[in-house]
């Protein structure tokens, strides 16, 4: 009798309904944000229910400690990419510099050209998530967020912004720009949370 073999590990870190790649696609709505001067044209805002607005400079960000994260990535699109090795910034260590009011339950991130993305607190306080400044090995591109992207790895990767911007806290969850298009509003790769009717 024909017994069917018990499923690989790997397959095992690959969600329903994904598909393995080796490359790594590029994927946005609207242009890729290029800087002709990163110091004086990026910054980083954190506000909404914070007791002060914080305002991390390029430089004042890229002198944060780093350290390597490794993941796999899920993209709504079907492709997940597995080992990746990421150098970035905890939250941990951003969240040094902000006192949060007791009120904030959700996060919205916000990138260049006024892109967004929400998610809860909880996810974004996540030891996984983190603050991406190089993927395997090499700086950031433009396409895949330079200077600075979030990455939240146990989310699709809709939620991962590129060209990261701004931290807003909330009270209410607030959909970003996928989300206000016909996307999940948490997005959970294990329970293939696509789309809103998911
Ligand atoms: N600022 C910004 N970030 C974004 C997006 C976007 O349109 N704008 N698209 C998201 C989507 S849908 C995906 S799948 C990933 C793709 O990241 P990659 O191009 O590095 O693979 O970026 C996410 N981050
Ligand atoms: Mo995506």
């Amino acid at each position: 009798m024909f017994i069917k073999k018990a499923p690989v590990a790997a397959n095992d870190r690959v969600p329903p309904g994904q598909t393995l790649t080796e490359g790594f696609p590029v994927l946005h709505h609207g242009d890729v944000a290029r800087y002709s001067d990163v110091r004086t044209q990026w910054d980083l805002r954190v506000f909404g229910l914070v007791e002060e607005d914080v305002r991390f400079s390029y430089e004042e960000f890229m002198a944060l400690p780093r350290r390597e994260f490794g993941n796999d990535i899920h993209c709504v699109t079907t492709w997940s990419k597995l080992d990746n090795v990421w150098e970035g910034v905890s939250v941990a260590t951003v969240m040094e510099r902000v006192k949060v009011k007791p009120e904030a339950k959700f996060v919205l991130l916000h990138a260049e050209h006024g892109w967004t993305t929400n998610l809860p607190m909880e996810d974004f306080l996540r030891e996984t998530t983190f603050f991406g400044i190089k993927h395997n090995g090499t700086e950031l591109t433009p396409e895949h967020g330079y200077p600075v992207r979030m990455v939240v790895p146990h989310l699709y990767f809709w939620k991962s912004a590129k060209w990261l911007r701004g931290i807003e806290f909330m009270e209410k969850d607030k959909p970003g720009f996928w989300e206000r298009n016909g996307y999940h509003m948490y997005g959970d790769p294990w329970k293939e949370q696509r789309y809103d009717f998911d």
